[in-house]
């Protein structure tokens, strides 16, 4: 890599949340000191409070929340946080702004991502709409969200948008599934004129291998652009014979054609090891839907869903993880 290049195509954001790696540790990934930094019970109504996407907003940060109630309905919840680890949430749901009540009453709301693109933050999120979907809004104050049309005919899941169109289309990627605990999936890649029609859809990556990510993958937080490619973070599945474990890994893929894997790394970045991952209503599951990256130092704090029940932190170097993609790529 040239010194003049940044590698990361971005802003600055100095104020993101940052730990060192402990000297012990040669990970790519590291967690937090503080893990869980968000807890089940953070809001008076809530199960569990986890898979759940943050932005930069106004100097510091905002987010979508998945909060299960105690009813255990699945419902999106906004959030505000000065320093992107102590967070507010709203105790009550999002109420979408809709023009069509046929979708604008969706069953559930869950697995948010949230995306800035030229001049709002768009969220995507998997809508229970006859069986799950991907629901699609936007909102500039995340006070008022509007939604949009679905992008997808049921069932699909892990709708993630680039940060910018490609190739003049706004960009989706996404995994189709069925009604239940899907036991298959690839992420596809699909282009929208107007984010309500999209198509040329495209094959990006299948499961792969007998290990972590043999059974299913979908797509994380939104893809980082660097000169290398667009780094893409996702979850992978592997079916034990205890159930399923969610495990994080990444992807380079290429700027202009997405579609085409430029590098896929074999092992995982951060599988399910520490108490709050494998224990709780789910275990054994790392479910990664944010990153906040600092393009002027290649800092990156990863925010993912720890045993479907708490929201953990994790960091790392952009830099070290598309070398760490490259070289440890399936050949
Ligand atoms: C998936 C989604 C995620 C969840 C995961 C593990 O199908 O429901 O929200 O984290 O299963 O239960």
């Amino acid at each position: 890599m040239s010194n003049d290049t940044p590698l990361v195509k971005g802003a600055a954001l100095p104020n993101i949340p940052w730990e060192d790696r402990l000297d012990d540790c040669s990970d790519i990934v590291w967690r937090s000191e503080r893990n869980p930094i968000i807890p089940r019970d953070l809001i008076p109504r809530s199960n569990s409070i986890f898979n759940s996407a943050v932005v930069p907003f106004e100097g510091a940060f905002a987010g979508v929340f998945r909060c299960d109630d105690k009813a255990r309905y699945m419902r999106l919840h906004s959030g505000r946080s000065t320093d992107g680890i102590d967070w507010q949430i709203d105790p009550d749901p999002i109420r979408f702004v809709c023009d069509d009540d046929e979708i604008g009453a969706f069953d559930y709301g869950y697995d948010p991502r949230v995306c800035w693109i030229e001049d709002r933050f768009y969220v995507t999120w998997c809508n229970g709409y006859h069986g799950p979907t991907i629901g699609v809004a936007y909102t500039h104050d995340f006070v008022t969200f509007h939604q949009l049309e679905n992008a997808f005919l049921p069932y699909n899941r892990n709708g993630v948008l680039f940060p910018r169109k490609i190739g003049g289309r706004y960009a989706m990627l996404s995994r189709p599934s069925d009604t239940g605990h899907t036991a298959f999936g690839d992420i596809f890649y699909s282009e929208s004129p107007d984010l309500c029609h999209w198509g040329r859809h495209r094959h990006v990556m299948a499961p792969y291998g007998p290990g972590w990510q043999s059974t299913k993958i979908g797509a994380g937080p939104t893809p980082i652009e660097t000169t290398e490619g667009w780094l893409l973070i996702y979850h992978g599945v592997l079916t034990s014979c205890n159930g399923f474990v969610y495990s994080m890994g990444a992807a380079l893929l290429d700027l202009d054609e997405p579609w085409k894997v430029v590098a896929r790394a074999e092992p995982y970045l951060l599988s399910p090891q520490h108490l709050y991952e494998c224990v709780g209503d789910v275990p054994n599951v790392v479910f990664p839907c944010a990153a906040l990256c600092d393009a002027a130092t290649g800092r990156l704090a990863l925010y993912y869903g720890a045993a479907d029940t708490v929201t953990a932190l994790a960091f790392a170097r952009v830099d070290e993880m598309v070398d760490w993609v490259k070289e440890n790529a399936i050949r």
